[in-house]
């Protein structure tokens, strides 16, 4: 019989070390012998993506409702190559999700109720493990490279961080990420694992159906 791969996301506000642990997580599985390949939302190569890009660098301008739409749609436009690569065995290790969309424009409280902000997010795929790094907004703020792009302000991000936690679920492991990267990267392994192998023969399901 043949099985899936797990669907993992990796959360957390900016500059939180996510895309530096994707990559060990995924260099780390790969050597277990774990058939894994790296997603990341915004993905900017798509035509969606090069709008959402331009964006975030401040160098185009569009309605709260529209961007939230848009980074919704650079999901929907990976969504059958995930579902396929998930059913041929490879687990997806995936550097933010729909709780990023979410969680970053309800921060804006511009009237958007959370509601309105998943619907566009139901049937994409759901994720067998989230794991959210968590740190304080005031040591993000100190990190090379913050406040380059338009959601790098120190009161957004805390507000970003308190959106997270109305999302949390049973998927969800918040991991203190305020530790070295090679014992957060053991840490984080140490999550995966267990939930590849836990999954092998479960069906795939929707997010928030
Ligand atoms: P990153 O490349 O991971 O730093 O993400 C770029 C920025 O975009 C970051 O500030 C988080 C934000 N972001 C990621 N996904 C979404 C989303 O779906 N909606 C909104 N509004 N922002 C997002
Ligand atoms: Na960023
Ligand atoms: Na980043």
């Amino acid at each position: 019989m043949s099985t899936r791969g797990a669907l993992i996301v990796i959360e957390g506000c900016d500059c939180s070390g996510k895309s530096v642990q994707c990559r060990n997580i995924l260099e780390s599985l790969n050597n277990q012998g774990i058939p894994a390949e790296l997603i990341r939302f915004p993905d900017r190569t798509t035509d969606t993506g090069h709008l959402i890009d331009k964006y975030l660098r401040n160098t185009a301008d569009l309605p709260d409702q529209v961007i939230h739409l848009l980074f919704s749609a650079n999901r929907w436009e990976l969504r059958s190559k995930m579902e396929n690569l998930l059913t041929n065995g490879i687990t997806l290790v995936v550097d933010r999700y729909s709780f990023s969309g979410v969680a970053y424009s309800y921060a804006k409280k511009n009237g958007m109720n959370l509601e309105w902000l998943k619907s566009p997010e139901r049937g994409l795929l759901k994720p067998d493990l989230v794991l959210f790094l968590k740190l304080e907004p005031n040591v993000i703020k100190q990190r090379k490279g913050f406040g380059e792009e338009r959601y790098e302000t120190l009161e957004f991000q805390e507000a970003v961080f308190r959106c997270f936690e109305l999302l949390t679920d049973d998927t969800w492991k918040i991991v203190d990420a305020d530790t070295s990267v090679d014992k957060l990267s053991e840490i984080l392994v140490s999550q995966v694992v267990p939930v590849v192998d836990r999954v092998k023969t479960l069906p795939l399901s929707n997010l928030w159906s």
